[in-house]
C-alpha cells in the first residue's frame, strides 16, 4: 500500500490546548505523524509519496467558501492584533445568542467558525492544514488511479470539522472532501467508515441531508464523551440522506467483543449500501492506553479491523484522524493497514 505523507505537518507544533481546567501542550502534536511514518518504513508497508499540490476548489465543495478563505488568515491577524503562543477562541455563539451574523475582528472571527477551544493556530497550522489537504487529495487519486487501497497520513486530523466550523484539532475535514472528490471523478456512492474514539460530528453534519455518501461512525457515547452534542444512535440522516448516517455509541471500557459487533453491523449496513469507494477515518485512539480515550482496544485487535475492511472487497482510502499514545500510534496505525493487506 502506498502512504502520502508530507513533512509540513511539522509546523503545526507548540500549540496549548484546555483540558480538565489546565492549559497543557497539546495531546495532537508532531510526533504522531512521524512515529506512524517510522512504522510505515519499518514495515515496509510500501513507498512514502510526497502529495501534489492542490487548490482548494476541493475544499469548497464541503466547505463554506468564507469558512475557508478565513483559515490562512487567522495566524496573520493574531500576529497583527500583536499576540503570540497560539490562536484560540473563547467565545460561541450558542443557544440565545445570534450565530447568524458575521462579526468582526479576529476573537469574534475564531469563535463563529469553531465549536470549542480545541482547534488552535500557531505560525505552520496553515501550511500543515493545506498540506494535510494535499495528503488526502493525493492518496484519493491513487485509489481512483486503480491502486486497491492507499494510506493517507493525515495531520491535523479532519472529522470534527464541519462545513463551517473547527474543533477538536480539525480544520478542513480531509475525509470529506476525499469522498466528495470520489464522488466528483465517477463514483456514484461512497461510504465513510469512521472508527476514530470520537464521533465524527463534522464529516455527519456535512453529509446528514445526502444519499450518495454514507456515514457509519463507531464512537465513545455522547452522552458521557466528547463531542457530547452529536453521534446518537437515533441520528439517522434527514430528507434525502434519511437512513444514510448510522451511530454506534459504545460505552466507556468497550473492548474488542462488543466494539467488534459494531463493526460487524456497519459492514453489513456498509455493503447493503454497495459503494463504490469507501473512505476509512482511521483514528487509533480506541486503543487501552490511549491518554484522553476510554476504551480498551488492544494492538492485536488492529489487524483485525484492517482484515474485516478488506473482506468488504471495495476500492479503500484510509484517512489518519486520532491517536495520542504516541509510543504505539504506529504499530496499531499500521497494524491496520498491513490487516487489509493480510500479512
Ligand atoms: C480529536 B480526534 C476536553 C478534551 C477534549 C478533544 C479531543 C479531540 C479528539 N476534556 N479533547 O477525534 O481524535
Ligand atoms: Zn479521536
Amino acid at each position: 500500500m502506498k502512504t502520502v505523507f508530507s513533512p509540513l505537518h511539522a509546523g503545526h507544533s507548540g500549540n496549548v490546548e484546555l483540558i480538565a481546567g489546565a492549559i497543557v501542550p497539546a495531546f495532537e502534536k508532531p510526533s504522531r505523524a512521524e512515529f506512524i511514518r517510522a512504522r510505515v518504513e519499518s514495515e515496509k508497508l510500501g513507498p512514502i509519496l510526497s502529495p501534489e499540490s492542490h487548490d482548494l476548489a476541493a475544499a469548497r465543495k464541503v466547505h463554506a467558501g468564507d469558512y475557508i478563505d478565513f483559515l490562512p488568515t487567522v495566524w496573520p491577524l493574531w500576529e497583527a492584533s500583536g499576540r503570540g503562543g497560539s490562536a484560540i477562541p473563547f467565545t460561541w455563539p450558542t443557544r440565545g445568542l445570534r450565530g447568524d451574523v458575521r462579526p468582526k475582528g479576529i476573537d469574534a472571527l475564531l469563535g463563529f467558525y469553531s465549536f470549542d477551544g480545541g482547534a488552535t493556530f500557531v505560525k505552520g497550522t496553515w501550511d500543515a492544514i493545506k498540506s494535510s489537504y494535499d495528503v488526502a487529495l493525493t492518496a484519493a487519486a491513487l485509489v481512483k488511479a486503480g491502486e486497491p487501497s492507499a494510506f493517507a497520513l493525515c495531520r491535523p486530523p479532519g472529522h470534527h470539522a464541519g462545513a463551517a466550523f473547527m474543533g477538536g484539532y480539525c480544520f478542513i475535514n480531509n475525509a470529506a472532501v476525499a469522498a466528495q472528490w470520489f464522488r466528483d471523478h465517477g463514483a456514484g456512492r461512497v461510504s465513510i467508515l469512521d472508527v476514530d474514539y470520537h464521533h465524527g460530528n463534522g464529516t455527519q453534519e456535512i453529509f446528514y441531508r445526502r444519499g450518495d455518501v454514507q456515514v457509519l461512525n463507531l464512537h465513545g457515547d455522547p452522552m458521557t464523551e466528547y463531542p457530547f452534542f452529536l453521534g446518537h444512535a437515533d441520528e439517522r440522516g434527514e430528507g434525502d440522506g434519511e437512513g444514510f448516517n448510522d451511530n454506534y455509541p459504545m460505552p466507556f471500557g468497550t473492548g474488542w467483543e462488543v466494539w467488534n459487533a459494531s463493526l460487524e453491523d456497519a459492514c453489513t449496513r456498509l455493503s447493503a449500501y454497495a459503494p463504490d469507494v469507501v473512505v476509512v477515518s482511521l483514528g487509533v485512539d480506541t486503543f487501552e492506553k490511549d491518554p484522553i480515550s476510554q476504551f480498551k482496544l488492544k494492538t492485536p485487535d488492529y489487524p483485525r479491523i484492517g482484515r474485516r475492511i478488506a473482506r468488504l472487497g471495495l476500492p479503500t482510502l484510509f484517512v489518519m484522524e486520532g491517536g495520542y499514545a504516541v509510543e504505539e500510534i504506529g504499530i496499531n496505525a499500521v497494524g491496520v493497514l498491513t490487516g487489509f493487506e493480510d500479512r
